[in-house]
């Protein structure tokens, strides 16, 4: 029996006692709007960021909770949003590529987030990149996605998706395809003709057509945003709203990766590594506008959402699938584990909730997200969640919740962060290491200096060693 069912046979059962309207004592299980945009990092103005130019999500942190310290669990696309749709980590499920069929042929065992809530009668709809699929070659195509997940899933394509169109922008290197390669441009076209925009018209209409005031059933839309991810193709009234004058460009010590195993840096095409001062400052210029796309599309979208008489039932989340480099460590793309790769936006709201605008700093990760919305729309979790629910949080940002969270990188990499370290280490096999990385956050939080040979820190080594083996060897 579904929630939708078991609240009504509750309130059937209160009517026959106590007389009462059963229309009005059926209480509407909540929506969900869930919103996720490909490659965005935590490089928002409400998660102090100084160049980042996002009034609407700003906005939304202060109804909601802003989740400080969060990450995904694989720094890449495929394996994130794998993670987080089926509240496993990559090394629980094995799904650790980008490359695959449907997710449900991938891991036929597990029932996926959107899934569960098709099954306890929601309406589904997914708009744009939920699961994965390549970018810009994969827009207008499923990918991998999770086809018994959805009611409707719309595949949503637009000016920048048209080959003629990216291949005219800037290109930095020449060694790998084009969604990753430094690549961008501010063209003068309108929002509405880019793919995003296409994807926000259709779920404005999904909105109104499937509103539970018409249609009596709750909804989870999800609506995946292609930017930031590049090519960073943003149109020219974006790249006109960034001042990258205060960006500054990471400097680096000479010495750098003497220390940082070769193995950590999955692509290293001449494209994305030391790329000069001008590409750099205009790329981070492009991915500033490509945040700033991505602010007014969510606004726009939760507009609507009010316009729609909907804001006061329905939780929404809002996320990036992993971080992304700006010249850190000399590295203008993602995938790396290092911190601004593996650390992403996390803003969910709540209108039960009681704290308001307010910053939980607990280590957190995406694969968190599963077991909170069930617990928020009362789903009982189909199979074995691996995260923690962050409804207590939603009430007390105070209460603390993991000491310790993983991300697993490309490729075989295995990493743990607690408040003060982050330690990854490849593993040959499930057990023994050839490379690992150990930096103290605390005193060198732009992770230059790897404390893996320095003696006083073996215990340490030892501890998370052992954490991580707990978790991965069990
Ligand atoms: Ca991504
Ligand atoms: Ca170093």
């Amino acid at each position: 029996m579904g929630l939708k069912d078991k609240t009504i046979l509750v309130c059937l059962i209160v009517a026959l006692f106590s007389g009462c309207n059963i229309k009005e004592e059926i209480e509407q299980p909540p929506n969900v709007l869930f919103i996720i945009a490909d490659d965005l990092a935590d490089r928002l103005a409400c998660y102090g960021d100084l160049v980042a130019v996002t009034p609407n999500l700003d906005k939304l942190a202060d109804k909601g909770v802003l989740f400080a310290n969060n990450f995904c669990q694989y720094p890449t696309c495929g394996p994130s949003r794998a993670s987080l749709f089926s509240g496993l980590y990559p090394f629980e499920s094995g799904y650790t590529s980008n490359a695959g069929n449907t997710f449900n042929e991938m891991l036929p065992g597990v029932v996926t987030l959107p899934r569960l809530f098709r099954e306890n009668g929601y309406f589904t709809a997914r708009v744009g990149k939920i699961f994965h699929m390549g970018i810009p070659a994969g827009i207008g195509k499923a990918g991998t996605d999770d086809t018994l997940a959805w009611n409707v899933a719309i595949n949503n394509t637009g000016w920048d998706a048209v080959q003629q169109n990216w291949e005219k922008a800037t290109s930095v290197g020449n060694t790998a395809g084009p969604g990753v390669r430094v690549r961008y441009s501010s063209p003068e076209i309108n929002d509405p003709e880019m793919a995003d925009g296409q994807g926000l018209k259709n779920a404005i209409q999904l909105l109104k057509e499937n509103n539970p005031n018409k249609t009596g059933k709750p909804f989870f839309l999800a609506y995946g945003i292609y930017r930031p991810h590049p090519p960073m193709i943003v149109p020219k009234k974006h790249w006109d709203a960034i001042d990258i004058s205060t960006y500054k460009i990471p400097v680096i010590p000479e010495n750098d990766r003497d220390d940082i195993p070769e193995i950590n840096w999955h692509l290293k095409a001449p494209g994305f590594n030391f790329i000069s001062e001008e590409h750099g400052r205009n790329y981070a210029h492009a991915y500033y506008a490509a945040i700033h796309f991505v602010d007014e599309l969510v606004g726009e979208l939760l507009h609507e959402l009010e316009k729609e008489g909907l804001a006061e039932n329905t939780i929404i989340v809002f996320c990036g699938d992993q971080g992304f480099m700006l010249g850190e460590h000399g590295h203008w793309h993602k995938s790396s584990m290092f911190e601004e790769a593996c650390r992403v936006p996390l803003i969910i709201f709540d209108p039960r909730q009681k704290e308001k605008g307010k910053k939980c700093s607990n280590l957190t990760g995406l694969i968190d997200i599963y077991p909170t919305l069930c617990e928020l729309a009362g789903i009982e979790p189909p199979h074995k969640l691996s995260g923690l629910s962050l409804n207590p949080q939603l009430n007390d940002v105070e209460i603390l919740g993991k000491r310790y969270e993983f991300t697993m990188g490309s490729p075989r990499g295995y990493g743990i962060r607690t408040s003060k370290y982050r330690y990854t280490e490849w593993r040959k096999d499930k057990i023994n290491a050839d490379f690992s990385m150990l930096y103290d956050l605390e005193n060198d939080a732009n992770e230059f200096n790897s404390l893996v040979e320095n003696p006083d820190y073996l215990d340490v080594i030892s501890d998370l060693k052992e954490k991580l083996d707990v978790a991965i060897v069990k």
